[in-house]
Parts: C-alpha cells; sequence; structure tokens
C-alpha cells in the first residue's frame, strides 16, 4: 500500500489543502453545502456537521452559517430533518423528494416549517459535537457572532426529542426507524429486519440515484421499495413516533455513541455561555451506562444494535459496533477490546484501506456495495478520533495517513473498495473533502481526549 507521502511527492499537504478546499467551494450554494452535486443535490443532516468540520479550517464563519442553515429547518418537535431541500433543485433530481415527505403538510402536528421543504426522518446526532469543534476553531469569532447562545436551545431541543420520544426501547437509548436514520442505509445488519416489511408497489416510485453511479455501488430496487413502505407509513401517521406502528425500530450502537459525544459538547457549550451543564453530564453518564448494558458484548468485543420489534441484539459485526470508541469516559477495558477488533480479522486495520464497514469474513460482506462492506471516510475519521482519545496513538497515526492518501489518490471519492482502495459511488464528495481538510491541520485527534 503507497502512502500519502509517496504518492504525493512534492508539498502533498498544500495540493491536497488546495484540492479538498476547491470541493468545498464547489459544492457551496450559497447557504451551505451539498454532499454532491450529481447525487445528493440538497443538504444533508449529518453531512453538514462533518462538512462543518473541514469548513472550520478555511471560514469559521462558514462552517457557522452551515449548521445554522442545517437547524433553521428543525421541527417544533425537535427534530432535525435529514434532508433540507433546495427549492431551486428541479423536482426528481432526487428521490425521495418533497412531494414524497410533504413535510409542510404531514409534519404540521410536529412542528414542520411551513416553508422550508425537509425529509421527516433524522440522521445521527454529530450536530452539537461539530457545533464545539467549529466554536473551538475560533472562539472570539464565534462569540463575536453569539454563535453558541443562538445554537444552544436548538441543539437542547434536537437531544431531547431523541432522549425522549424516540426512545422506544424504554432503556434510555434512542431508537432509528427507518434504515436511513443510522445513515449507514443498506448495512447487513438491517437485513433480517428489512425483511419483514412489505416492499412498496414496483412501478410506485422512480429512482434518481442510478442516473448517477453504477447500480452494482448502490442498494437493490426491493431495498428501496422497503425504505419506500417505512417512509411513506411513518408520514401517513404524521411522523408522530408515539402513533406510528415502528416495523423497524433498532438501536444503533454509533447513533448512540453519537449522541453521547454531543451531548457532552452540549455541556461544554452550557459552560461556555453560563447555562447550567450538570444536566447534560448527567444525561450522558446515564446513556453510557445504557450502551454498554444494551449493546456491548464482551464475547464479540464490539457493540452490537439492538432490534427492539424482536428484542434481539444484531448478530452482524458492523463499523457501527467501533465507533463507541468515541464516547468519552468509556471504560478503558472496553476501548482496547474494540481496538483488538479493529486489528482481527474482520475489520483487517492496516491490511486493507481505511475500516470497512462490515465485516470482511461475512458471507454478506460487499466491498462495492455502499455500506455493505465498503470503507467509507466519515466512519474512519471517527474511529481514528476515537483511537486517539484512546490513547491508541499508533494505530490513530496509520488511519490518519491511509485517509490522507486515500482522499487525495480517489479525488474525495464517496467510499471505496477496501481490498483495492479503488474509488466507488461518486467523487468529490463533500465530506471526504471536510475531514481531509480537519485531519491536515491536526496531526491526531489532540481535542479528542477529555
Ligand atoms: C446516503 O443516504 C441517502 C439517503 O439519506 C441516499 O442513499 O440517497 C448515505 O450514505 C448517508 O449516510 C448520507 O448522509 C447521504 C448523503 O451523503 O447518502
Amino acid at each position: 500500500m503507497t502512502t500519502f507521502a509517496e504518492t504525493t511527492a512534492t508539498a502533498p499537504c498544500d495540493s491536497l489543502r488546495r484540492s479538498a478546499t476547491q470541493v468545498l467551494l464547489g459544492n457551496w450554494t450559497g447557504a451551505a453545502t451539498v454532499p454532491s452535486r450529481a447525487l445528493y443535490p440538497h443538504q444533508w443532516s449529518w453531512d453538514s456537521a462533518f462538512i462543518a468540520l473541514g469548513l472550520r479550517h478555511v471560514s469559521p464563519r462558514r462552517a457557522q452559517r452551515e449548521l445554522e442553515t442545517l437547524l433553521s429547518a428543525q421541527w417544533g418537535d425537535g427534530r432535525i430533518p435529514h434532508i433540507v431541500f433546495n427549492p431551486a433543485v428541479p423536482d426528481g433530481a432526487y428521490f425521495p423528494g418533497p412531494d414524497f415527505w410533504r413535510s409542510a403538510t404531514a409534519g404540521r402536528a410536529a412542528g414542520a416549517s411551513p416553508f422550508i421543504q425537509t425529509s421527516g426522518i433524522v440522521q445521527p446526532p454529530v450536530h452539537a459535537l461539530a457545533a464545539w469543534l467549529v466554536h473551538a476553531a475560533d472562539p472570539a469569532e464565534s462569540r463575536r457572532r453569539g454563535f453558541l447562545p443562538r445554537v444552544y436551545p436548538r441543539l437542547a431541543a434536537w437531544h431531547r426529542y431523541l432522549g425522549g420520544a424516540r426512545d422506544l426501547g424504554g432503556g434510555g437509548l434512542a431508537s432509528v426507524v427507518h434504515p436511513w436514520e443510522p445513515g449507514l442505509d443498506n448495512s447487513p445488519c438491517w437485513d433480517a429486519a428489512l425483511a419483514r416489511i412489505e416492499p412498496a408497489p414496483p412501478g410506485s416510485f422512480v429512482r434518481a440515484d442510478l442516473r448517477h453511479g453504477s447500480a452494482a455501488d448502490r442498494p437493490t430496487d426491493l431495498d428501496y421499495a422497503r425504505y419506500v413502505r417505512l417512509a411513506t407509513t411513518y408520514r401517513d401517521h404524521g411522523y408522530d413516533d408515539a402513533r406510528t406502528p415502528h416495523a423497524f425500530a433498532v438501536e444503533d450502537p454509533s447513533f448512540n455513541a453519537l449522541l453521547i459525544a454531543s451531548e457532552y459538547a452540549l455541556a461544554d457549550i452550557a459552560d461556555a455561555i453560563g447555562a447550567d451543564a450538570g444536566p447534560h453530564r448527567r444525561r450522558a453518564e446515564a446513556a453510557t451506562a445504557a450502551l454498554i448494558g444494551r449493546l456491548w458484548d464482551p464475547v464479540d468485543a464490539i457493540f452490537h444494535a439492538r432490534d427492539l420489534v424482536t428484542g434481539a441484539a444484531i448478530a452482524g459485526h458492523s463499523v457501527s459496533g467501533l465507533i463507541p470508541l468515541v464516547v468519552p469516559g468509556l471504560p478503558a477495558t472496553i476501548g482496547k477490546a474494540l481496538a483488538r477488533t479493529l486489528h482481527g480479522p474482520r475489520f483487517g486495520l492496516g491490511r486493507v484501506h481505511l475500516v470497512p464497514s462490515y465485516d470482511l469474513t461475512a458471507p454478506e460482506f460487499d466491498g462495492n456495495r455502499y455500506w455493505r462492506g465498503p470503507s467509507w471516510f466519515n466512519t474512519a475519521w471517527l474511529v481514528h478520533r476515537g483511537l486517539a482519545a484512546q490513547g491508541e496513538e499508533e494505530a490513530a497515526g496509520l488511519l490518519r495517513e491511509q485517509f490522507l492518501t486515500s482522499a487525495h489518490r480517489s479525488e474525495f471519492a464517496e467510499y471505496l473498495e477496501p481490498y483495492t482502495g479503488d474509488a466507488r459511488g461518486i467523487l468529490r464528495f463533500s465530506w471526504t473533502a471536510a475531514l481531509a481538510l480537519d485531519l491536515l491541520h491536526a496531526p491526531v485527534a489532540q481535542d479528542a481526549a477529555r
């Protein structure tokens, strides 16, 4: 495997920084950044949080704007929708679009904006962590603009929604109700739960994604038919979590780990603006205990998602189960065990490119198809941050080096085939560029340790 220094012989950092910045400038719409002009022409929730982490090194002010544009589409019940639609983009450019979600009408009782069209589901809560790190990039500018006092109430409401209406299992963890919500859309972990869903009739919708990429790299038509059914049912129940008969309800380790990391960030924000940080720290500690109690598997040495419909743990080994490495205060024994799993045959750290999204040894592993095996840059960034926080500096350094090499060589690909490192999905993908900028800025995630 060639390294970052070898592939980019002269001034590697400058050249990477320049091209990553160009990707972000090219994908900026004036108020926010699209993940990709072609495949994802609107604003996505967790993409924007990752994008802000890179933008803070280019323009802290623009990074603030990115997050505030997203927050301006927040619903009255606290949810941050997973897509904020750009009205200037033609209908049909992305499916499912505004006509499908109908947020202004179907989401009215849940407090959706009558003016800003959005989806009705959510994505992982990386936002408070991103807001805190954006502030830290330029505290004087942040204070001058009153950034933290403005975003704090919205971020707190977002966490209240997840900890309240979304604690479907009653055990102190947030649930996801659609495979798009954890962000790892077609992970094999969801196969058994999805198999119970009656697919929407063929021909009742038209996919737009296949116009921009190879069908072999994307979810299948059958996956989409089930995604559509689940989203339709939620919409037709007014996006009301209590009323919807959720046929898909899962406690996902990564989603909850990011909520905990963000809850600690909210405590830091509260301290910085003179609010009471105590409740945030207590909630983060309680959620950490719930995460370990409900999802940690000491035999497999990984966190497993839990299917709330059957009540059983989901046996698959996903990168999601490693991301709790980012949880501040995770017991060191668990951190060490996760690092061993990462080096083992299922994830092959150092022997493959980045961290595969799914168990390399499993029959369902597919190195090309989206979240069924390919390596992604946002999860690599999170694992890198977690390793650094756990004191696993060598592994963190290795992952950083691989990240920068692959991001540059692949032209900021959406994802990689883990064995060859070949680009998959689309190129000039925003979070790949943004997180490369972030890793370029700091040799290790210096702000990860608490
Ligand atoms: C992918 O998900 C969207 C649906 O939300 C799609 O397939 O159309 C996922 O990779 C998700 O994690 C990501 O946020 C989104 C935009 O980059 O694309």
